[in-house]
């Protein structure tokens, strides 16, 4: 057994007890009431989910195991080679243990994932009979269910498996995926925009770096991949990636199939999609300026244009955040050091002068400040990243990391099949008559 796989054992034998307890003494105790308006209105703060792995404050954002962004980024152990961002190897340590990783933990992870990353020939054979114009996310979701005959949770679970052992293949499932999903990614990203010419994997770099190598861009895009996995992997439970992974999960089915089910439900336009958006978005308003920087007015425009013809501001607002994402930040931090000249991110900054109050003033979004795909695209633009479309891939890597940790813990904890209730249009209105 790897070292993290024996650390995650004790820590899931210790934490056992505690979901026993709550849900056996203390399962009647309410913490909190479901209103009309949040059936209708999907299910928005809800308390009915429980995750360890990151907790969402309105607020101040992310916290993931505890650690807020900038601490994440300040304590993980970083490359030896300059790099400013922390290896990815350490994050997933954090998120799987709760614990900080020492040097000698991510080198142990990092050897793990290189043991683990081999993709099987017939899942780029998947890809490669798809037709060009195939999105990438459909490449990227069809890759992984198609890989699903590699699970050793079904192989487990037909062999006979206790159930208190189910976290241990799921374990085996999440770190193969997880080691994959990069190669798979850059692999989508050679194959369908640069005439399928595929830069081979290369084992002495990290997860982060090794990325940067397939998709063929310098330095500092191994910073930047870093970065991007790690402010992308979790927001806790109740988003639509995250939630859908769970869900899928809780039936039974395999990682593989809860992964590709979680990468659908980020491609939506108004989940991960949202960061090709706002590169769409900007394109739109850049043509129309024939590349010159917008005045603040001039953006105000286009800003009430698209609110007017009864779109969303992509980028903008979200369902628990009142304030601007954290996520963002780091970003914008990025974009100031390494890009601040950059025509895209000055479209960007003007969009942030005025899109909060304009949103204000229409009235509607409960957040108005920026959510974590506001600034992404840009960057991505900038290392010559084109292919706006590709860039929920890179968000599935970051997100996979999250949503397979709590699959694995929703399996040592025992979570059961979820199956929410439904009422009837009539019963809710028999409610409200008194009925
Ligand atoms: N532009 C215009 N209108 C917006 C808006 C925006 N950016 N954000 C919210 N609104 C509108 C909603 O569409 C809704 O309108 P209706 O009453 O007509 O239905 C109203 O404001 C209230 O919505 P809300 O309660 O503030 O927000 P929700 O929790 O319903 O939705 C989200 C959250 C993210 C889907 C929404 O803010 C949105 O559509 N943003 C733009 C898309 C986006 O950036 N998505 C990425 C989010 C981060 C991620 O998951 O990756």
């Amino acid at each position: 057994m790897s070292d993290l796989k024996s650390k995650l054992k004790e820590k899931i034998e210790a934490w056992r007890p505690r979901t026993v307890k709550l849900l056996k003494e203390y399962g009647d105790v309410k913490i909190g009431e479901v209103t009309m308006a949040q059936a209708i209105g999907g299910m928005r703060g809800v308390k009915c989910l429980v995750t360890d792995i990151s907790y969402l404050d309105p607020l101040e954002g992310i916290r993931f195991r505890g650690f807020t962004i900038p601490e994440v980024l300040e304590k993980l152990p970083k490359p030896k080679d300059g790099g400013e961002v922390p290896l990815v190897e350490g994050f997933v340590y954090l998120l799987l243990t709760g614990d900080l990783p020492t040097d000698a933990d991510v080198d142990a992870i990092a050897s793990e994932f290189n043991d683990r990353k081999e993709v099987p020939k017939y899942v780029f054979d998947v890809i490669n009979a798809m037709p060009g114009d195939t999105h990438p996310m459909v490449m990227l979701s069809a890759a992984i269910v198609a890989m699903q005959r590699e699970s050793e949770f079904v192989k487990a679970y037909n062999a006979g498996m206790s159930k208190m052992d189910y976290w241990e293949p799921t374990y085996e499932d999440a770190m193969n995926l997880l080691a994959r999903l990069p190669e798979i990614g850059a692999y989508i990203y050679r194959h369908k925009y640069k005439n399928d010419d595929i830069i081979a994997s290369n084992p002495s770099l990290d997860m982060g770096a090794n990325f940067a190598h397939m998709m063929g861009i310098d330095k500092p895009y191994d910073d930047m991949s870093r970065l991007y996995f790690i402010l992308h992997s979790d927001h806790e439970s109740g988003n639509v990636s995250a939630h859908t992974g769970h869900l899928v999960s809780s039936a039974l089915s395999d990682p593989y199939y809860a992964t590709s089910a979680m990468v659908n439900g980020l491609a939506g336009p108004l989940h991960g999609l949202a960061n090709q958006e706002v590169l769409r978005w900007i394109q739109g308003v850049m043509d129309q300026m024939g590349g010159k920087i917008p005045t603040e007015e001039e953006m105000k425009k286009f800003v009430w244009d698209t609110l007017n013809s009864g779109q969303v501001i992509p980028g903008y607002g979200h369902a628990v955040l009142r304030k601007t994402d954290p996520r963002y930040t780091a970003q914008r931090e990025f974009c100031l050091k390494h890009l601040s000249d950059d025509l895209i991110f000055k479209y960007v900054d003007v969009l942030y002068k005025v899109v909060p109050d304009i949103l204000v003033e229409q009235g509607k979004a409960k957040n108005p400040w920026p959510n974590v795909d506001a600034q992404s695209g840009v960057i991505q633009w900038f290392y010559g990243l084109k292919e706006y479309d590709y860039y929920t891939v890179l968000f599935s890597i970051g997100r996979a990391i999250g949503v397979l940790s709590n699959i694995i813990w929703d399996r040592a904890l025992g979570y059961p099949i979820e199956r929410p209730k439904s009422l009837t249009t009539e019963m809710l209105e028999d409610i409200v008559a008194g009925k």
